[in-house]
């Protein structure tokens, strides 16, 4: 089989919730993918940043085949003697009271949810079913419906409603906005990323998280923080929300929490919120299982030892000075944090973003259009400042022959 036999098969077997870029890939080591005709890639994307790690990393994999070979799944219905360790080394790593484990990052981003509606009304004392939640413009929490229901992205929500109640949107970066908001007395917690990912990396003003932190405070709303693509040391912090030294009230993990290696997402908040849930209030069949919480560890572990976020802080430099470097009348703008990257490319004829990531993966390097002109830069943070340039050097070929 070849790659177009790989994609007419899905293509009939499969939903078409995804058009993917045109390439089959069948093997993953550090920062390159090879392709079913063994073709080698520079992956940067990332699986949108739950790669941070690379690919297969070896002390994650061996954690995975370990406990897979020991005990995969109890269910919380019984206790066992990887869920307590799991729980200890995450809370203690990011300095929380508690952890509720979960799988994807939308069900962490719900669990956040009803967390903060919860504590709204058995803390702060918010009239029944009267507790809102502030979120952003062109926010990306997820995809159930209660995620779309706080989206603005008209692909998000079309034809999936009713919709949630609840929620109040304002524009990103903007905190007269927050403030008007944070006026409403029913006002139980904003959700926010530190930095909008599927937006197409927006990084907002110096001091905005601080601001709206502080804001929320003297409000009594809870800060809750979508980490789960800016986590995890791809914006060159632990989190994004470190750069300005803020610490959320409730802070969302997932993606490389395991390394992209198997479903774990986190949400970890103190004993004050954290409890509010009791038992039989909430919980998932995987959500903790020993498998999620060894990866997790290793995952962990991983980015302490080999200090991935000292590493994206430095080759992220790297990337937007090289990138700003290249002439070319394609590239409006090169912004991002770390290694969280993406460039607003302009049309060029009828030549696109899609073009653009069509030409660079034919040149070895395969990275995805979001919002149709915007190009995110996401490789994996192990990889070296060698491989960064030799990537650097494709992305700067592929500029040139659309001169
Ligand atoms: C797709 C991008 C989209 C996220 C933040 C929660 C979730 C995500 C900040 C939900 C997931 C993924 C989903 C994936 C593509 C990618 C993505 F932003 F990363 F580019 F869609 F917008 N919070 N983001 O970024 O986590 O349930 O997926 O584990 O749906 O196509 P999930």
């Amino acid at each position: 089989m070849n790659t177009q036999d790989y994609i007419k098969r899905e293509d009939k077997y499969g939903a078409h919730n995804y058009h993917p870029l045109p390439v089959v890939l069948e093997r993953g080591e550090g920062p390159f993918v090879w392709d079913v005709e063994g073709k080698r890639y520079y992956d940067f994307l990332s699986a949108y940043s739950a790669i941070n790690q690379g690919h297969c990393h070896p002390d994650i994999i061996k954690a995975l085949q370990d406990q897979a070979a020991t005990l995969t799944l109890t269910s919380r219905a019984f206790y066992n003697n990887v869920l307590g360790e799991f729980e200890e080394y995450i809370t203690k790593y990011f300095g929380y009271d508690k952890v509720l484990p979960m799988n994807s990052g939308a069900e962490a981003d719900e669990t956040a949810l009803k967390l903060c509606r919860k504590w709204a009304y058995q803390k702060k004392g918010i009239e029944k079913d009267k507790a809102k939640i502030i979120v952003c413009e062109s926010n990306f929490h997820g995809r159930t419906i209660t995620i779309v229901s706080m989206s603005t992205d008209p692909d998000a929500r079309k034809d999936y409603g009713p919709f949630t109640p609840g929620f109040v949107t304002i524009p990103y970066n903007d905190l007269d906005a927050l403030a008007k908001e944070l006026e409403d007395p029913n006002v139980a917690g904003f959700l926010v990323e530190p930095i909008q990912g599927e937006a197409g990396v927006f990084v907002p003003d110096d001091g905005y998280l601080k601001k709206a932190y502080e804001m929320c405070k003297a409000k009594n709303v809870l800060f809750i923080a979508d980490e789960v693509q800016t986590g995890i040391a791809r914006t060159g912090k632990l989190l994004a929300s470190d750069h300005e030294d803020v610490r959320p009230d409730i802070l969302i993990l997932g993606k490389a929490l395991s390394g992209g290696v198997f479903p774990v997402s986190a949400v970890l908040a103190d004993d004050d919120i954290m409890l509010v849930i009791k038992p039989g209030e909430h919980g998932s069949t995987f959500g903790g299982n020993p498998i999620a919480g060894k990866v997790a560890m290793a995952a962990l572990e991983v980015v302490k030892n080999e200090k991935l976020a000292e590493r994206a802080e430095y080759l992220g430099k790297i990337f937007r000075d090289e990138f700003r470097s290249i002439k070319s009348e394609m590239i409006e703008l090169v912004r991002g944090k770390g290694l969280l990257n993406a460039v607003v490319i302009k049309p060029k004829g009828d030549k696109t973003a899609w073009d653009v990531c069509v030409a660079m993966k034919d040149n070895g390097l395969i990275a995805k259009p979001t919002h149709g002109h915007i190009i995110r830069f996401a490789p994996p943070l192990i990889i070296s400042e060698e491989q960064l340039r030799g990537a650097m050097n494709i992305i700067k070929e592929t500029f040139k022959e659309f001169e």
